[in-house]
């Protein structure tokens, strides 16, 4: 019974935080959510080794009968996978990006297997347990010494001249309704998804944003010097995903500066662009390697705008009007935080945060404002989006060069 209410828990909490789409709605819920998936996840020990005993117990008796065996080494690998991956993904940092992709890969592979398999097992059991030829090997052995007879006969639950809605039957659908019409978005959104991987390229088909002229990119973006993004991304937004146009994007540098600018999109890519190559990490344990970034190095944008000595910090806005992050003056001075225009060559795409967002290859993902469109230089701290929602400040990668 307990078993059951984890699993089901552990099911609803990892499909509300895999769902993108859940992610405007729970906010600094998503990061509870998160801490109970991790618990309740790591309680999955229990019935794990509970499971293992019995298992190992009552191995001899399941001789000859291959279906029940493979059923136990199924449920085993899939309870054993999921902890296992979980605990990398939990443990992100210390595992490390390729760690924790592969740890995601698994962690939703095993999802997208084992899940259907287990709401088919728990639909069906209520009837096996009706019949006691189909019983699990528990509720068998039990039985073993029990004649035909000692079975107390009962009618079918459903079948015959019985009504078809019982109480019971009234309450499963009820439910059934009920978890369809919330986890059904989010589970149609995932799988398909899951399934068709979109690709950098997928992407730029679907680009809303209709600025012109597009850049020209330089020599090293066209064709990428780092010979095409490795991985693909997945959509991340706590806003509905924004368009701009000539008419509704700038981008602005102010507050603590010399000289504070605003350009127009015609003006802002006539400024010169660099290209570099560089990793992209999110702590949800995704990553895309070797994408060739073509931007302004951020360092270059503050020196032309000229920093006042009263000012610590950068703080970043996104033109979604929400999600704000911020680096200090050292981390901004960093050669490699880029205000990137380009990603291999092509206009970033307005799902991915395009037309111009920020990239920062020391630091996880969340510092990497999407649709940015002003740095403002301040004198105090800023917290940013998810770091006032409990992410961490911190957000270097395992053997980064620490400023
Ligand atoms: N404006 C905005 N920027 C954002 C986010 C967001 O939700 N909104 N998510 C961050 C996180 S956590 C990650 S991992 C990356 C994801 O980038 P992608 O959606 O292009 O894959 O964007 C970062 N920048
Ligand atoms: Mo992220």
């Amino acid at each position: 019974m307990w078993n059951t209410w984890l699993v089901l828990f552990l099911a609803l909490s990892g499909l509300l935080l895999i769902g993108g789409f859940w992610r405007e709605l729970l906010g600094e819920g998503r990061v509870w959510l998160k801490w109970a998936h991790i618990v309740f996840g790591l309680a999955l020990l229990i019935p794990v080794i509970y499971y293992l005993l019995l298992a190992a117990k009552h191995w001899k008796r399941l001789k000859g009968k291959t279906g029940q065996k493979t059923n136990v080494i199924f449920v085993l690998a899939l309870l054993l996978g999921w902890l296992i991956s979980g605990i990398v993904l939990w443990q992100f940092r210390l595992a490390g990006p390729r760690a924790a992709n592969a740890a995601l890969l698994i962690h939703d592979l095993l999802t997208w297997i084992g899940l259907p398999v287990i709401i088919y097992h728990s639909i069906t059991r209520v009837k096996w347990l009706k019949e006691p030829k189909k019983r699990s090997i528990v509720a068998e052995e039990t039985n073993a010494g029990s004649t035909a007879a000692d079975v107390p006969k009962r009618p079918a639950p459903y079948g015959g001249s019985q009504p078809v809605y019982t109480r019971r039957g009234f309450v499963k659908l009820a439910v059934g309704a009920g978890l369809a019409v919330t986890l059904g978005p989010t589970f149609v959104r995932w799988a398909s998804k899951a399934l068709q991987l979109p690709g950098t390229a997928d992407y730029a088909a679907g680009n809303a944003n209709t600025l012109v002229p597009d850049p020209v990119p330089l020599a090293d973006s066209s064709p990428p010097v780092g010979g095409g993004a490795d991985g693909s991304f997945r959509v991340y937004t706590v806003t509905d995903i924004p368009a701009f146009d000539n008419s509704n994007w700038s981008f602005t540098i102010d507050g603590l500066v010399d000289k504070k600018f605003t350009w127009n999109w015609k003006e802002f890519v006539k400024l010169q662009r660099e290209v570099q190559v560089s990793d992209f990490h999110c702590v949800t344990g995704w990553s895309v390697y070797n994408n060739t970034w073509e931007g302004l190095p951020l360092y270059k944008l503050l020196d032309m705008a000229g920093v006042k000595n009263t000012a610590a910090t950068v703080k970043l806005y996104s033109g979604d009007g929400v999600y704000t992050d911020s680096l200090t003056l050292a981390q901004a001075r960093m050669e490699d935080v880029m205000v990137a225009v380009l990603h291999d060559g092509k206009p970033i795409p307005n799902q991915l945060g395009g037309p111009v967002r920020l990239v920062t290859p020391q630091m996880y993902a969340y510092k990497s404002v999407k649709w940015l469109n002003r740095i403002e230089l301040i004198a105090e701290d800023h917290t940013g989006y998810w770091e006032l929602r409990g992410y961490d400040k911190d957000a270097w990668l395992p053997g980064a060069k620490r400023v």
